[in-house]
């Protein structure tokens, strides 16, 4: 698969737009991840100047971070992806026959194996299918890409290295779309950040595309801390990765045998929330801005947040946005749901 970089904003979806028409199989670098050294230690001393002490999770995701996510997939307590998957492969028949043929657009696709299930069916009624996935971590984005080509030569793979911000603008040349959004993934969002996603993408999709959206539900508290915490410890290296990364970019030389992953449940919030726990002093040093922030013993920097769901309260809140639930699909226990929305004004 082919990889082009392009810099400009208005460059992406001029050349997306080309990529469309001419068929190419090809991933597009949108200009925002051109530095990302740079943007890497500007969000962490952005963080760690705050006042409770809270790192982008998105960085968590560079070549490493992707691949311990897989690992956490596949770990029995975290039900997540299995439950999704199972969810997906019973109904993405039925999703493709409601929504009729459409681009599929997926947001933080990582390997795209779920998406497969989807992908499947949609060949499977229609022709000329058409995915752009969406991803930070060019190299999951590719590996992804080529398993597709590989597998389904008749489907059209155009994906995007970029954030979220950068596909908003692609939604104009893809409709009729469905814009996909799995893996709870909005669970990361502050309330606040959701509020503004929503409206972004509510701005830039055309009426009558749709949105299946995945979100974990609110169940157990047993259950959802065992999956942030699995016992062969695979969540924790993923969380102090984060640290690992800022050592070899940043140049922090941290003692990561002294910091602690932390997980627990907060009922008030609805939200796991996730730190790393200082259990000694240590000063985070970050070369490129000359800096140097002093971390006490015990203090804990936050490093995610995943908000746990009730079904009802995310249909109501998505029609706020113009949003129209039409199909709604959860497993036996009812631990996950995913959720098909039509645009409607
Ligand atoms: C990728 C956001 C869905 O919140 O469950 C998994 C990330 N963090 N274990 C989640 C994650 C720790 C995951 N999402």
């Amino acid at each position: 698969m082919q990889y082009e970089a392009y810099s400009s904003h208005d460059g992406l979806r001029e050349t997306f737009d080309a990529a469309l028409q001419e068929q190419q199989n090809i991933v597009l670098q949108a200009g925002s991840l051109q530095n990302p050294a740079r943007s890497f230690a500007e969000s962490v001393c952005e963080g760690l100047q705050k006042q409770q002490r809270q790192l982008e999770c998105r960085f968590l995701y560079d070549a490493k971070g992707s691949e311990l996510y897989e690992k956490i997939c596949s770990q029995p307590e975290y039900y997540l992806t299995r439950t999704e998957t199972a969810i997906l492969q019973r109904y993405a028949g039925e999703i493709s026959r409601e929504t009729g043929s459409c681009h599929l657009i997926e947001l933080g696709s990582g390997s795209s194996v779920k998406t497969d299930y989807l992908i499947s069916a949609y060949q499977a009624h229609y022709t000329n299918v058409c995915y752009t996935p969406i991803d930070i971590s060019a190299t999951a984005l590719k590996l992804a890409g080529r398993a597709i080509i590989a597998k389904r030569p008749d489907v059209q793979v155009v994906g995007i290295h970029g954030t979220y911000n950068d596909s908003f603008q692609l939604l104009s040349c893809t409709s009729p779309a469905m814009v996909v959004f799995l893996g709870s993934t909005l669970g990361n969002f502050t309330e606040e950040e959701e509020h503004g996603f929503w409206q972004d993408i509510s701005w830039h999709m055309q009426t009558g595309d749709y949105l299946l959206l995945g979100v974990d539900l609110v169940k157990d508290i047993s259950i959802l801390e065992a999956a942030y915490n699995d016992a062969a410890g695979v969540t924790a290296a993923f969380t102090k990765n984060y640290f690992a990364r800022m050592n070899r970019e940043l140049g922090s030389a941290l003692d990561l045998d002294h910091i602690r992953h932390v997980a627990f449940f907060n009922s008030g919030k609805s939200r796991m929330e996730i730190y790393l726990e200082f259990t000694e002093a240590q000063a985070i040093h970050i070369e490129s801005l000359q800096k140097t922030f002093a971390v006490a013993q015990g203090e804990m920097l936050q490093i995610e947040i995943s908000r746990k769901f009730h079904l009802p309260a995310v249909k109501a809140n998505l029609r706020s946005y113009g949003f129209e639930p039409v199909k709604t699909c959860t497993d036996d226990k009812g631990w996950f749901g995913l959720i098909l929305f039509q645009k409607s004004s």
